[in-house]
């Protein structure tokens, strides 16, 4: 008993200890994407055991979300509040208000950090779950002796600049499988990526089960390139992610691509192919030789049940149809094709992108045209009146390699390193398409060369960085050095994450 003056001077050091000098400024914030507006207010706020979240009863599933991921992140002991209990050393308070947070978008957030409390308001959870993101940025990497978390104060109002932020996985060429998935919706979560698009078939794989045509996967999707053994999504398996995304934030765009790129389709039904001959399974890197038979009725019924199985396990709005190389597809083959595919499409309540090739075809006004190699096919979709979804190969490929030395990846569209990923405007690469005709920035990481997480994470980042900011800052917040000063501190994030990053020798790291 007699300790007893001792522990309380221990427990009220303890207590003060938030005071001790900290981050102060929130505009030395490592922020990737960065915000729209940072008002510093120079004092900090302390994240620690008991640190409570308040919410109303309808935010309680998404306050546990956070608690959870705050927890992972800090170890800490956070506690979730419906009433108004105001005991507890700091506290986070989550609103969500109705339109009247200006006429910004859904995914608007206002994130206002004080000394003893943090308020995150959005019109959505999706907005508040970006927030959250921008709020685990802040958090250092690693705490206090006392396990205190220090965040600058300050106010940040931020906003995408596009509606549509994607990443794409080809997990065709090689296969991955749901865990590899559900790691790579987390890391590009926190880029605050809203899109996962995943190329689901092509020449060397077919990988989502189809019950009405059970072959696609089971012969279809039995190799890869190279011949390994391949490995498709069972109907169960894609629900799976399709939740895990939506958990995330996240939408999935199913791509199935079509008329070319099918030789795993036609070498699991012959009927699919004009000479009713099956080809060989596929393990080569050749593009361009395969083709759906498109004057066979039998090919539209195989598309409509393919395209109703797939719609019906997709909430998100797109369905992507492919349509890129298609040589040995006859224009006047691939254009009533690419037209009956999208009436399909359209009949299962989905919007239609595929790529650039695609505006060949009439195209409805909800369409989607993907940029990514031909600037005169996106501004034939644009006089279409269809959106435009940037992906220029030689910008955002993420299958190219950095420079000559990258050990992995392809470089027909160019070496892309991380600066030249970054310098680049989305609304003056194509004279003609300006923001109003832009749904946003995706970028796709094919896989010929690709066969594991940690090659992924490889080609992946820093580079989906850089495309993340363009897409969601606004351009008078952009700025290379700017940009490569946070990276090195946001890098400590990536390495607490176990991420196999590519340290950039663009970049001067510590
Ligand atoms: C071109 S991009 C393709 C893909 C390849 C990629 C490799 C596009 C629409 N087609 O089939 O995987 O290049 O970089």
């Amino acid at each position: 008993m007699k300790n007893l003056p001792f522990l309380l001077l221990i427990a009220m050091l303890a207590s003060f200890s938030c005071e001790k000098p900290a981050p102060t400024d929130l505009n030395k914030a490592a922020l990737i994407p960065f915000p729209k507006e940072i008002f510093p207010t120079h004092e900090r706020f302390c994240l620690q055991n008991g640190t409570v979240i308040h919410v109303q009863e309808h935010l309680l599933p998404f306050a546990e979300a956070m608690e959870e991921t705050l927890e992972a992140t800090t170890n800490l002991d956070i506690v979730v509040e419906r009433g108004d209990i105001t005991s507890g050393p700091s506290h986070i308070y989550l609103e969500l208000l109705g339109d009247d947070m200006d006429d910004e978008g859904p995914e608007a957030y206002e994130l206002n950090i004080k000394k003893k409390k943090i308020y995150l308001v959005s019109k959505s959870e999706a907005g508040l779950f970006r927030g959250l993101q921008t709020l685990l940025q802040l958090l250092p990497t690693t705490p206090t002796e006392d396990n205190h978390w220090f965040v600058a104060s300050g106010v940040i109002t931020d906003a995408p600049q596009y509606d549509y932020r994607g990443a794409m996985l080809d997990v065709s060429r090689h296969f991955f499988g749901v865990d590899d998935v559900k790691r790579f919706i987390d890391l590009i979560a926190l880029c605050k990526i809203n899109y996962l698009h995943l190329h689901l078939a092509d020449d060397q794989g077919w990988r989502i089960e189809i019950k009405s045509w059970p072959n696609l996967t089971t012969h279809g999707g039995s190799t890869q390139v190279g011949g390994g053994p391949g490995g498709y999504y069972t109907q169960e398996d894609y629900q799976e992610i399709v939740r895990y995304a939506q958990s995330r934030y996240v939408t999935i765009v199913p791509e199935i691509d079509m008329p070319g790129h099918t030789n795993a389709a036609l070498a699991s039904y012959p009927e699919l192919n004009c000479n009713g001959m099956s080809p060989a399974l596929y393990t080569g890197t050749e593009v361009g030789f395969s083709t759906l038979c498109t004057s066979k009725e039998i090919v539209y019924q195989f598309v409509d049940d393919v395209v109703r199985e797939i719609a019906a396990m997709t909430p998100g709005p797109y369905f992507h149809i492919g349509g890129d190389e298609s040589h040995v597809t006859a224009l006047e083959d691939y254009i009533p094709f690419i037209e009956r595919v999208q009436d399909i499409v359209t009949k299962y309540d989905k919007q239609v992108i595929g790529w650039d090739e695609i505006s060949h075809a009439e195209l409805r006004e909800d369409g989607v045209v993907q940029y990514w190699a031909m600037a005169e096919n996106a501004l034939r979709g644009v006089a279409q009146g269809t959106k435009v979804l940037l992906s220029p190969a030689h910008k955002v490929y993420l299958d190219m390699q950095y420079d000559s030395t990258t050990e992995l990846g392809l470089h027909w569209a160019a070496y892309i390193e991380l600066d030249s990923a970054y310098l680049w405007s989305p609304e003056t690469l194509v004279p003609g398409i300006g923001k109003e005709n832009i749904l946003g920035i995706e970028s796709p990481l094919w896989t010929e060369t690709i066969t594991n997480m940690d090659e992924i994470e490889y080609m992946v980042f820093p580079r989906l960085l850089a495309h993340a900011e363009l897409s969601w800052s606004p351009a008078e917040a952009r700025n290379w050095g700017h940009f490569s000063g946070r990276l090195v501190r946001y890098a400590e994030h990536l390495k607490r994450l176990d991420v196999d990053y590519y340290a950039s020798p663009v970049v001067t790291w510590k």
